[in-house]
């Protein structure tokens, strides 16, 4: 059995897009990180970063597994369930290309913009400046990539997908009011997060945990 230990964030919700998506069964085991729980003896020792998200599986080959890091569940549930990460050739290396992208660029650039709009206890214009511009950077990026291939990996839907679509659809829904009418140029990725958004695994791991 594998357990899940996630909140209502989209890193947590990647994963629970990818075991929805392979059919795994899983038990969650929710973490409120707003109450400081990630900093627990029990999950520091899971997730040594006090992060989520992170899994154990019982079942990994050579015996109980626990990793955190997003991408390094993504890529280990995908070669262990053969399934969204090709196994060989350009489709992996661009999946993995765009998974990096994803984690390095998207995540902690939109993670960062909505804490200074949302969170921070002072508004402070030269950061909230600077997020948003990156922020249309990126996106730009990413819809320029999607004008080119149906997919970020290519012609298939992927692990890269699953991780960039619970922050690209927080851009177009939480941020919409900070990004205004700049979204608007956006179409590949309007396209992209409705095809995307539409699958069943997708609206079911979006609603993990449920709290
Ligand atoms: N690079 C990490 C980022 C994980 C991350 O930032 N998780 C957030 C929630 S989305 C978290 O646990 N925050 C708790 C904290 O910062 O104390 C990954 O991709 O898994």
């Amino acid at each position: 059995m594998i357990t899940l230990y996630t909140w209502t964030t989209p890193n947590g919700r990647k994963v629970s897009i990818l075991l929805e998506e392979l059919g795994l069964a899983y038990e969650v085991k929710p973490i409120n990180i707003g109450k400081g729980e990630q900093f627990s003896p029990e999950f520091v020792a899971v997730s040594a970063n006090s992060k989520i998200p992170a899994i154990v599986d019982d079942a990994a080959p050579g015996g109980p597994l626990a990793i955190f890091e997003s991408a390094a569940i993504l890529t280990y549930l995908a070669d262990t369930h053969g399934g969204f990460l090709a196994r060989e050739g350009p489709a992996r290396w661009k999946a993995l290309e765009w998974l990096a992208w994803q984690v390095s660029a998207l995540g902690p650039i939109l993670g960062q913009l909505g804490y200074f709009v949302g969170r921070a206890p002072e508004k402070l214009p030269l950061a909230i400046g600077r997020f948003t511009e990156e922020t249309e950077r990126l996106l730009g990026v990413m819809d320029r990539r999607l004008g080119e291939a149906p997919y970020l990996a290519g012609d298939n839907y992927s692990i890269a997908d699953i991780a960039a679509y619970p922050w690209t659809s927080g851009a177009f829904g939480m941020l919409a009011p900070v990004l205004g009418e700049k979204l608007a140029a956006f179409g590949n990725i309007r396209r992209w997060l409705d095809v995307v958004g539409a699958r069943p695994a997708v609206v079911k791991g979006m609603a993990v945990p449920a709290v």
